[in-house]
């Protein structure tokens, strides 16, 4: 059991999820912290503490000085591939096989999810291990390359690249928000975890659930916009509340068959 999060918080979350014919999760940067990724918040460490990850994972950022912004998104890509998903991430892929409908939405571009074991994971930000051309939208699996190698040109237009993810500005992929809207119309259990609710449109999706009857669930370890209005707020690492969650929904489980 968890220190942070209440037991009492836990046990209604774990009878809310219990009760649940669908469960939609959407998730953030705060999942993968534990296995080692920086979030955004928290990203300005060692070689880019000079550079603002806001400012860096923008259009603008790789009109202006696609180097440096390259260089970035290369040394996440590395990052990436030399840590392993945590317990959260391997709670939440487990949780899925405990409910009769489960959709998975997040906003992390690192696969974690995927490694961890989730299948039909909608990725709302993209995907960090592909290039795009922003002028032909052709789009390519990332070759590997390394921090100072020169940006990645479309074979095709001969523009540089972005990686295969939503900068600020860019539209969410079509059929990507129209599945996550739908899951949070249709769900009965929210879970918001690790995510500043900042960061819009994802951060919407919790009021589209809350206005179509969803328990809304927050589990974050500092407090955000969406903890005023939550119906729970499970304060913590997700690498412990949510393998907790797991424990005391196969708790309730028991106590019900
Ligand atoms: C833990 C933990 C642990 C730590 N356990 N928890 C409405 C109002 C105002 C502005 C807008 C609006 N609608 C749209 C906008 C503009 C903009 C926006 O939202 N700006 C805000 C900053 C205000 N949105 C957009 O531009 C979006 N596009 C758009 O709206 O298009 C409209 C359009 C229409 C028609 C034509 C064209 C356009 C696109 C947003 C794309 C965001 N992209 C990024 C980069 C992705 C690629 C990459 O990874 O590099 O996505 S930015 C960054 O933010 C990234 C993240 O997915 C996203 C969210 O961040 P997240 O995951 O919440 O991370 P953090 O670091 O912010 O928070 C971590 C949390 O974890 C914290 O709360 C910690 O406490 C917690 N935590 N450890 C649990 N162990």
């Amino acid at each position: 059991m968890t220190g942070t999060a209440e037991s009492s918080a836990i046990e209604a979350v774990a009878h809310a999820l219990a009760a649940a014919r669908h469960v939609a999760v959407l998730t953030g940067a705060g999942v993968s912290a534990e296995s080692g990724v920086p979030t955004f918040r928290d990203a300005q460490t060692g070689l880019w503490a000079r550079y603002d990850p806001m400012k860096l994972a923008t259009p603008e950022a790789f009109l202006r000085d696609p180097q440096t912004a390259w260089d970035w998104y290369r040394w996440r890509r590395r990052l990436v591939t030399e840590v392993k998903p945590n317990a959260g991430h391997k709670a939440i892929a487990a949780l899925a096989d405990r409910v009769p409908r489960f959709t998975l939405v997040t906003q992390n571009v690192d696969g974690l999810h995927q490694r961890a074991g989730s299948a039909d994971v909608i990725e709302f930000h993209g995907n960090l291990f592909e290039d795009k051309c922003a002028s032909c939208d052709l789009r390519e699996p990332a070759e590997p390359s390394d921090h100072g190698d020169a940006p990645p040109r479309c074979e095709s237009s001969g523009e540089v690249m972005t990686p295969g993810v939503v900068l600020f500005g860019e539209e969410i992929p079509k059929r990507v928000l129209e599945q996550s809207q739908l899951a949070a119309t249709d769900c009965d259990v929210f879970l918001v975890v690790g995510t500043s609710s900042w960061v819009y449109p994802a951060a919407g999706l919790a009021d589209t659930a809350r206005g179509f009857g969803a328990t809304i669930v927050e589990i974050n370890t500092e407090a955000t916009p969406l903890s005023e209005t939550a119906d729970h707020v499970l304060r913590g690492p997700s690498g412990e509340i949510m393998p907790a969650l797991l424990d005391a929904l196969e708790r309730n489980a028991g106590v019900t068959q």
